[in-house]
């Protein structure tokens, strides 16, 4: 028997205590004050949000909190007071990372420095008076995960910044869409991580008991009720521990394929594909930088995977939550096998859930590793976890680890 290890979530005390305490030590004062924000677990519509897609996104019960103090005058002037100090509990014994802000920008820095650092400068290059800070960073987000780590620590600075600078953002959802675009190009251009908008927008919008629909094609979004309680269900997530990398090359890879896919088909997006029509645009689509047969199968996970979040969500606003099964394991078959983004610990979690009476399961997030969700029934969620913690024992693979997802808070100010 192999007992499942849990990832205890820190409540806002323990959190705002962690950085409060760490900042005193590293910077020798008092913080202006802690935030935080929370990573995510995307209940379906993967590899979606740079296609013009549908995506359906919780925030975690687990934050990334940030102790902050404004600097110099803060405007930013000058630039001996618009320099950047920042430390994290997780690099416990690096120095003091330190940089004027005019030094930041594409390809000037290296490891998380680059999504805390960048946010300043994603938001100083959309024309905010952003200036110098001190900054300690605490998380109980899972690292490496797929549960956007990095989101939650850009989105965890950019609430500060937003009440530190008086960017008046925060205050309501059209200024937290801004916060979200600055995080999702700092992301793509100082942390050179070409994704989507998913993480930011969920970390920053999605309500507590609520899923985030994002209509990445108009920005539009809508609150879907995700109580799972109720209906005697829970949703467990399942860290494989396999090491998950998005600036590699495979999340580039399938994010270029789709967009000559797009460009092959004459539309700006593969959205702009009708479900009903797929089987035509498919037959147009010829050899180019990959043979066809691959791109069909790309575009077949995307158009199939949009519909697949219209029909989640349907069942989700229709109170039939426990239909949901076959649509979260279609997801995952289409994940695996179009568009080719699972791994072997993926597939295991997926399998052996469902064998222990998962009612569905999928992978999440980018894939190529990190996390997988299973939809359980509440007095079975030990013995499912005790099942895939069990297969991963008798294939000697490093044990997983697990959390329940509750629907929880976005980013915001904690202390
Ligand atoms: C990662 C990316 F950051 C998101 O933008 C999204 O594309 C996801 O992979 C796949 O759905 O989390």
């Amino acid at each position: 028997n192999v007992t499942p290890q849990w990832l205890p979530a820190w409540d806002d005390d323990e959190g705002a205590r962690r950085a409060t305490t760490l900042f005193r030590g590293r910077f020798g004062t008092e913080p202006d004050g802690v935030w935080s924000a929370p990573g995510r677990v995307n209940l379906i519509g993967e590899h979606t949000d740079y296609n013009g897609g549908l995506c359906l996104p919780i925030n975690l019960p687990h934050r990334t909190y940030v102790a902050l103090r404004r600097t110099g005058d803060g405007t930013g002037a000058g630039p001996s007071d618009a320099v950047v100090r920042l430390t994290s509990a997780q690099e416990a014994d690096a120095e003091l990372w330190s940089r004027p802000l005019a030094d930041v920008g594409p390809g000037t820095v290296d490891g998380w420095p680059a999504y805390a650092a960048g946010v300043a400068w994603s938001l100083a290059a959309d024309g905010h008076d952003v200036g110098g800070f001190d900054a300690a960073v605490d998380s109980c987000v899972p690292y490496g995960a797929g549960l956007s780590s990095s989101a939650a620590l850009e989105c965890a600075v950019a609430v500060a910044l937003d009440e530190v600078f008086t960017l008046g953002l925060g205050g309501d959802d059209a200024g937290r869409a801004r916060l979200a675009a600055a995080c999702i190009r700092a992301e793509n251009e100082i942390a050179g991580a070409p994704t989507g908008g998913m993480d930011q927008s969920s970390s920053l919008r999605a309500r507590a008991g609520h899923a985030l629909l994002l209509d990445t094609r108009d920005h539009t979004t809508r609150h879907v009720p995700f109580v799972l309680a109720p209906h005697g269900l829970a949703l467990l997530v399942v860290d494989t521990r396999a090491s998950h990398q998005l600036a590699d090359g495979q999340y580039a890879a399938r994010r270029t394929a789709c967009e000559d896919a797009a460009a092959q088909l004459g539309v700006a997006t593969l959205r702009e594909i009708d479900p009903a029509g797929l089987d035509d645009a498919l037959a147009r689509l010829a050899d180019g930088a990959l043979p066809a047969d691959v791109v069909r199968r790309r575009v077949r996970h995307v158009v199939t995977e949009i519909a697949r979040v219209t029909e989640l969500v349907g069942l989700l606003e229709s109170g039939r939550i426990r239909d949901a099964g076959p649509v979260l394991d279609a997801s995952h078959a289409s994940l695996r096998d179009d568009y080719e983004v699972s791994s072997g610990e993926l597939d295991l979690v997926v399998d052996s859930a469902r064998a222990a009476g998962a009612l569905g399961a999928r992978m999440t997030g980018g894939g190529f590793g990190g996390s997988a969700i299973a939809l359980v029934e509440v007095d079975q969620v030990d013995a499912v976890a005790g099942a895939v913690a069990e297969a991963f024992g008798l294939q000697r693979l490093t044990a997983p680890a697990f959390l329940v997802a509750l629907a929880s808070a976005p980013a915001g100010r904690t202390r």
